[in-house]
Parts: structure tokens; sequence; C-alpha cells
């Protein structure tokens, strides 16, 4: 159904935020004391990015941060979601904290508060301190143990002023991509470690969000971002909807059920029995991992179609997460990945505002009366400077509007959507396809490292401004 047109007027206190992450936009590497994470030694690592390229400079916000909340406080926006570079912190991924670290983003936040906007911190956005790594990574249980360790160091130093908090950031890219396609840091493709490490994932959700809420006042909220998918069966067949059934199992069934039922889902259970028997999930887990959430963030940028392949499928699939020849689907070996029908973005993504609605009703359902964000939707267009040096981009105003308006459409029928995190506030390094992906509102000339404002920045500040959609010209 296409989103409708007429002014689009959002509650009050809605938050009007935009979004990025340490290792995309931060830089300075080797500065104060931080060690390489997994996408320091990823990104270096020949063959792996596009073009070789790495964070090691990213769009140099830490060194920029006081102009970047300076931009955004013109833009209008009450909101901003950044995530905490574990490895500037805590070096090794275990141990005392690194004060320096810590006085960064108590800076970051500081700057954000006398503006008058809402931090919101995320404490893992997939770059785990290689030390963690070389000890196992993900897979190992021990990682969990430490991701607590770390998420109390954070907390104590920023719970007196930051009130939203979330755990991880899709924790499917970092198991599933990390350890299954090996398209993601640290690039390993074991299809048994991918699912440890979920479960591993899971455990330091819960861990770290009891950690987090015993040095922080209870007023504080404590989240979780999924990039859950809407899968789509391509047909009405029973095997093509046995083979959505599996890939929900594996995209959302994985982290949700744990974290919003208390249980795995048998039928994830039944279809990976192949490859491991779970016996790391050990008593106990399955209610840590269970703690109660103050409220949810989901991630969303275009739905999943798939069917049934009469035959066990190799080499690398199509379903948008990069190429591989290993696939990030642990016991779906024989579901086919279809290009949705529609306009795309530069990432090849279809653009289908009605799956964020889907999404959003989804987990209505799902997690009754728990408080819903949207903690990322953006797109990525192939964004350059016209001669009067202004960057114009009519696609990302139309997918905002389109977006924004599905979210609107949940409001009305009946969810509890608080806010949206537009990704990203600026462009900067899409893993690993390197810097040519523009997520941004703010373009970034990666030469002087300039920052312009993009014409949907404008349009976005309009909505943050008044709580209304501005217009959208149509051509
Ligand atoms: O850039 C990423 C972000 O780090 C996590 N979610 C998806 C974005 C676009 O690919």
């Amino acid at each position: 159904m296409p989103e409708p047109v007429t002014p689009v007027t959002f509650p009050p206190a809605f938050l009007w935020g935009a979004a990025t992450s340490a290792y995309q936009i931060e830089g300075a590497v080797r500065e104060d004391g931080r060690t390489p994470s997994i996408w320091d030694t990823f990104s270096h690592t020949p063959g792996k990015t596009a073009g070789g390229q790495t964070g090691d400079v990213a769009v140099d916000h830490y060194h920029r941060y006081r102009d970047d909340v300076a931009l955004m406080a013109d833009l209008g926006l009450n909101a901003y979601r950044f995530s905490v570079s574990w490895s500037r912190v805590q070096p090794t991924g275990r141990g005392p904290a690194v004060q320096v670290g810590l006085d960064f983003y108590r800076r970051l936040v500081d700057e954000l508060l006398a503006h008058g906007i809402k931090p919101a911190v995320t404490l893992y956005h997939w770059d785990l301190p290689q030390e963690l790594e070389d000890a196992g990574g993900w897979p190992e249980r021990d990682t969990a143990l430490r991701f607590a360790e770390y998420a109390q160091i954070v907390g104590e130093a920023l719970g007196d002023r930051v009130e939203n908090w979330i755990t991880l950031n899709e924790p499917w890219c970092s198991a599933f991509l990390g350890y299954g396609s090996g398209v993601h840091a640290p690039g390993r493709t074991e299809p048994a470690a991918t699912l440890r490490a979920a479960h591993h994932l899971n455990l330091a959700h819960g861990l770290g969000a009891t950690a987090l809420r015993s040095v922080m006042p209870a007023r504080n909220q404590v989240a979780v971002s999924l990039n859950s998918s809407v899968v789509r069966p391509l047909s009405q067949e029973p095997a093509d909807l046995a083979a959505a059934r599996r890939i929900d199992d594996l995209a959302n069934g994985v982290f949700h059920g744990p974290m919003l039922h208390g249980a795995y889902p048998e039928s994830l259970l039944a279809a990976t029995a192949q490859l491991t028997d779970w016996s790391y999930v050990r008593d106990g887990d399955l209610d840590t991992i269970h703690v109660p959430l103050d409220a949810l963030g989901l991630n969303y940028y275009t739905p999943a179609l798939v069917s049934a392949a009469s035959e066990r499928l190799t080499g690398p699939r199509a379903d948008g997460h990069g190429a591989s020849e290993h696939s990030p689907w642990p016991g779906a070996d024989d579901v086919l990945f279809h290009q949705t029908p529609g306009e795309r973005t530069e990432m090849g993504w279809t653009i289908d505002p009605s799956g964020l609605h889907e999404l959003i009703m989804r987990y209505t359902r799902e997690a009754p009366g728990l408080p819903l964000y949207i903690t990322e939707n953006g797109a990525a267009y192939d964004d350059k400077p016209d001669a009067d040096g202004q960057v114009h981009d009519p696609e990302r105003i139309a997918y905002l509007h389109g977006h924004l308006a599905a979210v609107r459409r949940a409001i009305t029928d009946g969810a509890d959507v608080r806010g949206y995190y537009l990704w990203s506030l600026m462009d900067n390094f899409e893993w690993a396809y390197g810097y040519d992906k523009r997520f941004g509102a703010v373009y970034v000339d990666y030469a002087t490292l300039e920052r312009t404002p993009k014409s949907s920045a404008r349009w976005y500040s309009g909505a943050a401004r008044t709580g209304v959609l501005p217009a959208v010209e149509t051509a």
C-alpha cells in the first residue's frame, strides 16, 4: 500500500534522532591508549574491504565531535545514538578502564546535553577488542562475561547523564556475518561457531543489562537493537512457507526467542541439530537472557523474499549481506533468496516502507507493552555536490518520508513507537563496502573532511522541528 502524501504528524514527545557507530566515524584509532579491535585487524587485512579502506581516520569525529554536535543542534535534532568503542575504554577487553577513553564519551555526552540533544549509548556495535577475539571471540562464553564487566564500567561512567542504553547493535551481524559468511570481522566461516556466537551475544546482552542496572539510576532505559528481518515467502506453498520460517528463526527467533520469551524456538533447534547440540546453553542462561527490557530498538532497511530450493545450494547468496562463498545461514542450505521487486538504493536493497510497518506491528504483538524505537533506518545513494557545492538527494528524502509515514501508520495502528534515529548522521565507513556507500544526511568530503548537510538533512530538520513530515516534491 503506498504511504500517504498528505501531512503526517507525530506525537509531541517523539524523538527525532540520528545514529552512528564508533568505528564508522571516530578515527583516531591509535590515540589515548586505544588498541585494535577486530575491525582494525579485518580492515587492514588485504582483500577484506573495498579498496583496502579502513576506519583509521574515518570522519575524524574523535577530534570534531563538538562541530558534529553543533551540526545536529543546527538541524534541530533532539536525540543522538552513538556507540562506545570498547577498545578505547578497556583496551584489552578486560581489567581496569582507561579514564582518558571514558573522558571522550563524557565530553561528548556533556556537549549533547548542553545542546538539548538526548544521548542514546550503544555499548557494542561490532568492534570487539582484538585480544578477546584472540582468546576465541564471541563463540567463547568468557567474552559474554567480559562484556558484562565493560557494561558496568561504561554504566558507572555515564549512567548519571545518559538515560537511553542499548546493549548490542544487530547481534545478527556480529554472529552470522562475522563467524558465518565472514564478510564482517573477524572474518571466520564456521557454521557451528556462528550459533555459539549468537548464544554468547544473547548472554552478553542479559549479563550486560543486569550489570548496567546494578550501577545506574532506575529511571534509565535498557534496550537492545535488533536488525530483525521481515521475511516473506515467495509463495504460499508449504515448502516456501517452511523456508521463510527457517530464515525467520535464524534472523529473528535466535535473538528475540530468548530475549523476549526465554527460549530458543524449537524449530531453530531442530533445523540446526546437524551442526550443533546447543550444549553451551547452560542452566540459567535463558533466565539471564530473558531479563526484562525497558524498550526494544528495531533497525530496518529492506525485507527478504525466500523460497525453498530443490537441492542444497553452495556459493554466494543474493541475500543483500555481501558476497561470500560461505552462507551466513547455517542449516538453511536449501533456501533461495530472491530480489524483491521495486526500486533499490545504492546497496541494492529494495525500498519497501510497508516492511517497516509490518516489523513494528510484529513486535507490538511479540512484546506487548514494550516501547519501540526505530534505532536505524536510512538509505545509501551516490551523492555528489552540485556545481553550487550543495548536495541534492531527493531519493533519500522520498525514502525517509515513506518510512517515517510507515512509522506513523504503525502508531495509528496501536504501536508504541517513541523515536526514530536516521542512519546515518553523516557519511561514514560502511564496513566491507568502505566509504563509497554514503548513508549520511550530511555529506562528508573525504579529502577535507568538510561536512555539508544534504537536502535530506534540511528536510529531516523540518520534520524534527515541527513534528510534521514536510511535503515531498514529486517529479
Ligand atoms: O552501517 C550499518 C550500521 O553499522 C549497522 N546497520 C546497517 C547500517 C547500513 O548497512
